[in-house]
């Protein structure tokens, strides 16, 4: 074929730029028609084929003076930028945050100066270990970067799920990441710290021990972005207009309650859909149910810091929320996801430095490090200083400054003057009352290496956050280091973190130990001080503790075969809508059942594509005949077998009976096993899943 099959499409009268025009391909048009846009080069020509290259003759070589080829090729050649040192695979969203009441007498930022004032945000979650194409449920800490762009500059917290980290000082990330990404020499793992080196690193880092604690916790699988907790992390300083400063720890707390999954469906549900995460954000946005949080704060001052147990500028320490209350002063909500994930979530470039007037730094070693770090990796990058002419890094307040040229320069400075101070009477100055002035602290002392002996006690608190948890999260730990421990090969390595984990909880060692075949127990690890057993449990570190008080913002998935009651479906449908979350069918054939009194369902996943893991509850609507069907179908049994073992409350009609009974679940089993059968039933299934979890069966279930 010589020529195009392409109907010819004119050209379009406005001549502007048309990848402006949006739209999510929602609808199927025909492929060209009169009103099409017409292709052209990035330089504005039209274009004629786009389908073969110019040559000699048809089976002739290539000519070089092709330009529509040689453009095309040559901009694909350069579609890749580096991907993230860490936190390389993320997904972002656009909303705002607004302020509850001035905080003026603790800072003079202006974020903070009015009640109902709104910020424009862009948040962007991610995982820290995996390159960019690897999958959301990785056991890991989640990133929760947020840029605020504030009247008088961008903010941004640029925070993790988890408020402590693994080392107290900066010097020691190159090593913490090398050893938890991939071997050098073998590129695997993936996106996991099941490996030698990583636990070679954190067993010889004792300060690591709290944070281990936390990635071994249900914490580090979070169910969904929407329903984490996001930490800044370090102690910060708000600093109000007479310059008075209060130290400051940053806390954002999900609207719909914390949730994770279990660690046997995380692994699973990497198969099913390794884009979870991102499903799950985008598809909330989309259908109008925007994730919320609540920016908390722990304020305090230096006669707190003096008392505290621990020191406040240690980052693997936190402040227990029972003895510093979190008080809420704003609410962040994502309500628009970006217009392409390139421009705004990649391109994202997030700064520790990047605060306010009135929002200053602590001497945290470790966010020292940070602010000198951030600004290197933009440019490494994004490839050139200009990149907060990024739409998505540029402040939303008016701006001037001298800067100019450069790669990329999309805006210089216009006039003549592009120096200061000039007689020119042009430009802008600085202005000592407006803006960012660093809180003078008095600082004095040797130049030295050394690090404080405040932060010598590096078990008290891994102690105190596994006291904190319930049993089944106590068990969930106990799994999670079993299994990190038995991908280890050395066993030197095994015994030495069960060494550490002597330290923090001995029942806790002698199981992993036992779990792993440790024959003799090794010595507790040498603690710098010795570990205290005096710190109360916090009831506010269990995820349990803090689930939702509702289902809304779940999702059920029900399974339905061809003559199922529909009138029970519609009851269940409008249950579970009334309680704001989703349902989404799973059937034999994606086209969808006909229902026992004919009417037609269609289908969002055939059995094998929908398994129960992608789901928080499940429901069987099956006749009987469909049933009998499905007890041949493996998909089918593992639907239910893994409902069941993940803790799931499981609604069924009668017809479904034989279906549970072939994968091995007792319809009577336990009190999560619903029966379906009228509207009060129904409604009784769609309270009991608020409860998200049974987890009383886990012990029979044994994981
Ligand atoms: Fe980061 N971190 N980090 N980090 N970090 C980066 O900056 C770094 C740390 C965090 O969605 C990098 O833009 C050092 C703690 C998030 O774009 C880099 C140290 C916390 C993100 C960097 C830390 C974080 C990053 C890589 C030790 C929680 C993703 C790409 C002192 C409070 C932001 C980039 C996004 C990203 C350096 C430790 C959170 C290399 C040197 C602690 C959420 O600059």
């Amino acid at each position: 074929m010589a020529k195009s099959a392409r109907p010819s499409a004119r050209q379009s009268a406005s001549g502007l730029d048309q990848n402006s025009a949006r739209g999510n391909g929602g609808e199927l048009h025909q492929i060209a028609g009169d009103d099409t846009p017409v292709l052209t080069t990035a330089l504005g020509t039209p274009v004629s084929d786009d389908q073969n290259t110019l040559r000699i003759g048809e089976r002739g070589p290539s000519l070089i003076e092709d330009f529509h080829f040689r453009e095309k090729i040559f901009h694909f050649d350069h579609e890749r930028i580096p991907e993230r040192v860490v936190h390389a695979r993320g997904y972002g969203a656009h909303g705002y945050f607004e302020t509850y009441d001035s905080l003026a007498k603790y800072t003079r930022a202006d974020i903070f100066q009015r009640a109902g004032e709104k910020t424009p945000a862009f948040v962007r979650f991610s995982t820290v270990a995996g390159n960019k194409g690897s999958f959301d449920l990785a056991r890991d800490v989640r990133g929760f970067a947020v840029k605020l762009y504030t009247k008088e500059g961008n903010w941004d917290l640029v925070g993790n799920n988890i408020p402590v980290f693994f080392i107290q000082d900066a010097i020691k990330f190159p090593d913490l990441i090398h050893a938890a990404k991939q071997e050098p020499d073998r590129a695997f793992p993936q996106a996991q710290t099941a490996h030698d080196n990583f636990w070679d690193f954190i067993s010889l880092m004792p300060e690591s021990m709290h944070m281990v604690m936390w990635i071994m916790s249900d914490r580090a699988i979070p169910r969904s972005f929407r329903f984490m907790q996001g930490f800044g992390v370090h102690t910060f300083r708000l600093v109000n207009a007479k310059d008075e400063s209060t130290f400051v720890k940053f806390i954002w707390k999900p609207k719909l309650g914390m949730q994770s999954v279990v660690w046997n469906e995380a692994v699973k549900i990497n198969g099913a859909d390794p884009d979870f995460h991102r499903r799950d954000l985008w598809e909330a946005i989309q259908a109008g149910n925007f994730p919320e949080w609540e920016l908390t704060v722990q304020l305090f001052d230096q006669a707190f810091a003096d008392s505290f147990d621990f020191d406040i500028l240690d980052a693997t320490k936190i402040i227990p929320e029972e003895v510093l209350e979190p008080i809420p002063v704003g609410r962040l909500v994502l309500d628009r996801m970006p217009d392409n994930f390139f421009a705004e979530t990649e391109q994202v470039a997030f700064m520790t430095q990047n605060v306010p007037p009135g929002i200053d730094f602590s001497n945290d070693p470790l966010l020292q490090g940070r602010n000198f770090s951030y600004l290197d990796t933009q440019l490494k990058r994004l490839g050139s200083p200009n990149f907060t002419h990024l739409p998505i890094n540029a402040p939303k307040c008016p701006f001037a400054h001298f800067q100019q040229d450069g790669h990329m320069a999309m805006r210089n400075p216009a006039g003549r003057a592009n120096y200061e101070p000039n007689s020119w009477g042009l430009g802008p100055r600085e202005d000592p009352q407006r803006g960012f002035r660093s809180f003078s602290d008095a600082e004095e002392g040797q130049k030295v290496r050394l690090r404080a002996e405040s932060f010598a006690d590096h078990y008290s608190q891994a102690r105190q956050f596994f006291n904190s948890q319930t049993p089944p999260e106590q068990r969930h730990i106990a799994m999670a280091l079993t299994f990190e421990l038995s991908k280890v090969q050395a066993p030197a390595i095994r015994e030495r973190m069960v060494s550490h984990l002597l330290n923090i909880d001995e029942t806790l060692a002698t199981t992993v130990a036992d779990k792993l075949g440790i024959r003799d127990m090794p010595e507790p690890a040498e603690a710098a001080v010795p570990p205290r057993d005096d710190l109360p449990p916090s009831p506010a570190l269990s995820i349990i503790q803090n689930g939702p008080d509702s289902f809304e913002g779940r999702k059920v998935g029900v399974m339905l075969s061809d003559g199922a009651d529909v009138a029970l479906f519609e009851e269940l449908r409008s249950a579970i809508e009334a309680e704001g979350a989703v349902m989404e069918v799973v059937a034999p054939k994606v086209g969808g059942v006909e229902a026992a009194d004919g009417t037609h369902i269609e289908a969002r996943h055939m059995i094998d594509g929908g398994p129960s893991v992608l789901f928080d509850a499940v429901v069987l609507l099956l006749s009987e005949a469909g049933a009998g069907l499905l007890v041949k179908e493996a998909a089918a049994k593992d639907f239910v077998s893994d409902a069941f073992a993940h803790c799931k409350f499981i609604g069924f009609t009668s017809g479904a009976e034989p279906l549970l009974i072939k994968a091995g679940v007792a319809p009577d089993a336990d009190e999560g096993l619903r029966r379906l059968d009228s509207a009060a039933s129904v409604a009784a299934f769609v309270q009991s899943c608020r409860k998200l979890r049974l987890w009383a069966r886990e012990a029979a279930v044994k994981l």
